[in-house]
């Protein structure tokens, strides 16, 4: 069977989620129904990034250890996934045993390779970032450009990875196999952040002075210093997947390779140079492969166009919000609303004109009506009918969304794999307006039963088609129609099966809502 890794970031635990974590959790818990829904073994991994200056300083704030404070926040992260029925198959955090054995085991390898080697270095470093900046990453008020604040210059003795020696190596992979970064603007950006490294002729720091910090992965070769965060939290991917460890019982290198050789990771723009620099560069020295593919989307906007985030204080609480919306409601405008790759503005207004016009007005008033008209005729669902005139366009139809469907998924284009799903919708619609069954239903009741009952199996296909976008309804519709289907996705009306039935009452699938009164 094919297997798939997806993994999101893992995430900072100096605040808790907002909607901007919920997006890229989405998207990959999307993509991982999809995949499933092909037949393919997923693992879908997220998790918690503990260590370093602003966790310290943050669990401080409140009065608490780091320690007490990271197990709450990182609760808070595997919470708001289970409230919002995300299903990660594992969820790790860099506090646990079995990923500080493998970064110590890391850079121990590295260091014996003669890649790590002790420095001074001297930098403006932005705690938000968790990095040295360069004076390009720096607004026209000298601030960090996502965290608006001025990163503060900081000398001190380090352990340096040797960088330098790998970007030629990455970059030239890069440029024979561009697909690695995806879009194709986030490439073109990485290869450009190599360029100015290789100018610049700077390793990359990976340690932090005890003096300064100690709450972090101890150095296995000085422990005076703590791994640098990013060396730390990127190794996250590796040992989840089980990174081969030499140090206790069985090595399951096979195991390892299955999984690393199927790895997508996701993330927003923010964190490119960190996953499109830093991490293959370790990878290679660590003599492996790099990752499959690196998917980059854009930015939430919030008020006045600002990126949402919890250092700016404009960000939604999703929990919140899907409470009043429900799970999949959101789940749908954020995968829908935003193009991959770029930046969408999040307001109140917009989530409520796109849920009223994509789910209430398009997929809702189809179900409601075709379902209400196949009770009130009594004519169905009923699996022995024959197909109505307008089965052959739909077949056609289905077939194209089939095609698009598959090919937008796989690329990461969560809204125009929606989309193709949304333009059979439409058609449907249409063909409901076109034939009108109401009135089918006093002129020739026999044409009208045919109708529905085409329309009730395209409605099944469709429910299909959208199972890794809406989990919770179309479960619970195709659940209770006692819908199956003779592929994972249905091509043709004829490969939907369902028993004779009278429709008694059914969930209502999405109401209409109101601005500022959501239902
Ligand atoms: O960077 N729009 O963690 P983090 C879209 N720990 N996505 C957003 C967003 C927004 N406004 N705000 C946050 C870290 N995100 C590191 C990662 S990985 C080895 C270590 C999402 O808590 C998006 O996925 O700052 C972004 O890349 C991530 O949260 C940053 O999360």
């Amino acid at each position: 069977m094919k297997k798939v890794f997806i993994t999101t970031p893992i995430y900072y635990v100096n605040a808790r989620p907002h909607i901007g974590h919920a997006y890229t959790t989405i998207a990959c818990d999307t993509w991982a129904r999809y995949q499933r829904l092909q037949g393919r073994e997923v693992k879908f991994l997220t998790g918690t990034d503990e260590h370093g200056d602003k966790i310290v300083k943050a669990a401080a704030a409140e009065g608490k250890t780091p320690a007490a404070y990271c197990d709450e926040i990182s609760g808070a992260f595997k919470n708001t996934w289970a409230k919002l029925g995300l299903t990660p198959d594992d969820f790790i955090r860099t506090t646990e045993g079995r990923h500080k054995k493998v970064v110590q085991q890391i850079l121990q390898k590295i260091y014996d390779a003669g890649d790590i080697y002790a420095g001074e270095y001297s930098g403006k470093y932005c705690f938000g970032c968790e990095r040295y900046l360069t004076d390009k990453e720096l607004n026209d008020k000298g601030e960090c450009e996502i965290h608006l604040t001025v990163p503060q210059v900081i000398s001190e003795k380090n352990y340096f990875f040797r960088m330098q020696k790998y970007l030629p190596i990455w970059k030239d992979m890069l440029l024979k196999n561009r697909s690695y970064v995806e879009p194709q603007g986030y490439c073109n950006e990485v290869l450009g952040t190599i360029d100015e490294l290789i100018k610049n002729g700077e390793d990359l720091s990976i340690s932090r002075p005890k003096t300064r910090l100690e709450w972090g992965i101890e150095i296995p070769f000085d422990t005076d210093y703590v791994t640098y965060v990013w060396f730390d939290a990127l190794i996250n991917y590796v040992t989840a997947i089980g990174y081969p460890s030499t140090g206790s019982g069985q090595v399951d290198f096979d195991s390892f390779n299955d999984w690393w050789s199927v790895s997508h990771h996701m993330i927003a723009k923010d964190i490119l140079k960190p996953h499109g620099v830093y991490w293959p560069t370790m990878l290679i020295a660590m003599g492996l492969p790099v990752y499959k593919r690196l998917s980059v989307h854009g930015y939430w906007l919030g008020f006045a166009d600002q990126k949402m985030s919890k250092s700016l204080g404009n960000a939604k609480d999703p929990v919140e919000l899907a409470g009043k919306i429900g799970n999949d409601a959101l789940r749908f405008f954020l995968m829908r609303e935003m193009n991959f790759g770029s930046d969408a503005r999040f307001s109140e207004e917009i989530m409520v004109n796109r849920l009223n016009a994509n789910l209430a007005n398009d997929l809702g008033n189809l179900v409601q009506r075709t379902l209400s008209m196949l009770k009130k005729y009594e004519c169905g669902p009923n699996p022995d009918s024959a197909a109505h005139a307008s089965a052959a366009g739909i077949d056609a139809s289905l077939k194209t969304m089939h095609a698009d469907y598959q090919k937008y998924f796989e690329n990461f284009e969560f809204h125009n794999a929606i989309e193709a799903v949304s333009v059979v919708i439409r058609s449907l619609n249409k063909v409901v307006d076109d034939y009108k069954p109401w009135s089918l239903a006093k002129e020739n009741m026999a044409d009208c039963a045919l109708l529905l009952n085409t329309l009730f199996r395209a409605i099944s296909a469709v429910l299909i088609y959208l199972r890794p976008v809406l989990p919770e309804k179309t479960e619970a519709l195709l659940g209770l129609l006692q819908v199956t289907s003779a592929s994972a996705l249905p091509q043709s009306l004829g490969e939907i099966g369902f028993p004779a039935q009278k429709l008694d009452t059914w969930p209502m699938l999405f109401a209409r809502m109101e601005l500022d009164k959501p239902a």
